[in-house]
């Protein structure tokens, strides 16, 4: 197989959050069409990745991109159009030279993201596979279905409302399929949303999907899913509905002390907060608990917390594989977050996702918060086995796009396992 690439555009379109971002097609010379829809972060780690904008106050307050359509018009369309490659990661790499820079500031990681993630589906599809069974082989892998974790509280950079954790996720860790976990998840949502509404509370949507309500306390909203899982019929814990955590914790980080709810904590007192609320609520994840600069802190929450529930590493780690490879040495988290636009190729990406496995890593795929209905990481994280996506709440359209892939991909093929891992 060989894939010769034709042609390269990129366009401006909007994001789920009205921000520009791009769209990218694809054609190689076989007559294979494919596209791909960039997406782009809030909460953001200062070591992902950079986002080209175009700055330009007249046009979006800054926001275009049409600088990094350019480059994909013009430097990387020249670059590419004409030339054989064997693989997607060929083409990645000459992406990576071309770039020139370590962070990918110089076309722009969302120009070159977009295009990475069309030449995977190019691959794929001048094979004949689905997108997942590319990823699988390339990486040897096992396909699995992965366990959603829906997050259906949103605060932090997402939402308008007091609380200052950013993501409280459901994980149907006990369904007996993907689609049955996908119905928990709807089934959930919309008891919560019930009672939220009975209690007074706004049920507007955040970024994700969630319900924003003007709930200070992080346990408060915790309380309120236990309530809402045991309403719609479900077992809260580990056999039936688990809990999430996103904090997001850079983002209420100052000065070394984590303000949150008016209260001013160090990270052994957050630590400790965190170990409550495991012990009460049947919390199994925690992502971003502490803030990317926090390296000792981190030591500390993995080793008070670290055999009890996940430790998911997402700011922090950015979906590097240098700085997974030295967070593994120095004992800091058990799991990593997978965010293709982090790191601004698919290759790469995949490089981070070996080095967790390696190291006994799990990993959770991960959407970004301003979205397109591009289906890429439903894909990825069926082919890579990660076992775990989150795609925010089961609702809007962007969000709902990714569950609706994998729903079909269970349905297409009934032999794929489901769940954590695919020993399960
Ligand atoms: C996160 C993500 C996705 P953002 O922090 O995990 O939920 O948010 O895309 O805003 O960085
Ligand atoms: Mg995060």
């Amino acid at each position: 197989m060989t894939l010769r690439i034709e042609y390269v555009h990129a366009v401006e379109i909007l994001d789920s959050r009205a921000r520009p971002t791009l769209s990218v097609t694809l054609r190689t010379t076989a007559g294979i069409t494919v596209r791909a829809g960039v997406p782009s972060g809030a909460s953001t780690g200062t070591r992902e990745a950079v986002e080209l904008r175009d700055g330009d106050q007249s046009r979006y307050g800054g926001q275009g991109v049409t600088g990094a359509v350019a480059h994909v018009n013009g430097e990387i369309a020249k670059a590419l159009v004409g030339r054989r490659f064997g693989s997607a990661a060929e083409l990645d790499a000459v992406l990576i030279e071309l770039d020139g820079t370590p962070t990918k500031s110089r076309l722009g990681a969302n120009a070159i993201v977009g295009v990475s993630i069309a030449a995977a589906r190019a691959e794929a599809a001048a094979r004949g596979q689905e997108l997942w069974q590319r990823i699988s082989e390339t990486t040897g892998a096992r396909p699995l279905l992965p366990v959603p974790h829906f997050n259906v509280v949103n605060g932090g950079a997402h939402a308008a409302n007091s609380l200052d954790f950013q993501e409280f996720m459901l994980a149907p860790l006990g369904a007996p399929s993907l689609p049955e976990a996908v119905r928990a998840g709807a089934e959930v949502y919309a008891r919560l949303r019930a009672r939220l509404a009975a209690a007074g509370h706004a049920v507007g949507l955040g970024d994700e999907g969630g319900f924003a309500p003007a709930i200070d306390r992080p346990e408060d909203v915790l309380h309120q899913l236990v309530e809402a899982i045991d309403d719609a019929g479900y077992t809260p814990g580990r056999d039936g509905i688990a809990i999430a955590l996103d904090p997001a914790a850079s983002e209420f980080y100052r000065d070394g002390r984590y303000l949150i709810s008016g209260q001013d904590l160090t990270s052994a007192q957050l630590i400790d907060r965190y170990e409550e609320m495991t012990d009460r609520f049947p919390v199994w994840s925690i992502e971003d608990g502490l803030a990317e600069n926090d390296w000792d802190g981190w030591t500390q929450l993995t080793a008070r917390l670290g055999t009890r529930i996940q430790l998911v590493g997402d700011d922090i780690f950015v979906t590097d594989p240098a700085i997974i490879t030295e967070a593994v040495d120095r004992k800091v988290a058990n799991a990593a977050l997978i965010k293709v636009n982090q790191i601004g190729t698919v290759t790469e990406t995949l490089e981070a996702i070996r080095i967790c496995r390696e190291a006994g890593y799990t990993q959770m795929v991960s959407h970004r918060s301003g979205e397109t209905e591009d289906t890429f990481i439903a894909d990825l994280v069926i082919g890579a086995g990660c076992g775990q996506l989150k795609s925010g709440a089961p609702a809007r359209g962007e969000r709902i796009a990714k569950y609706n892939r994998l729903i079909e991909t269970a349905d297409t093929h009934p032999e794929l396992p489901f769940g954590l891992t695919s020993d399960r």
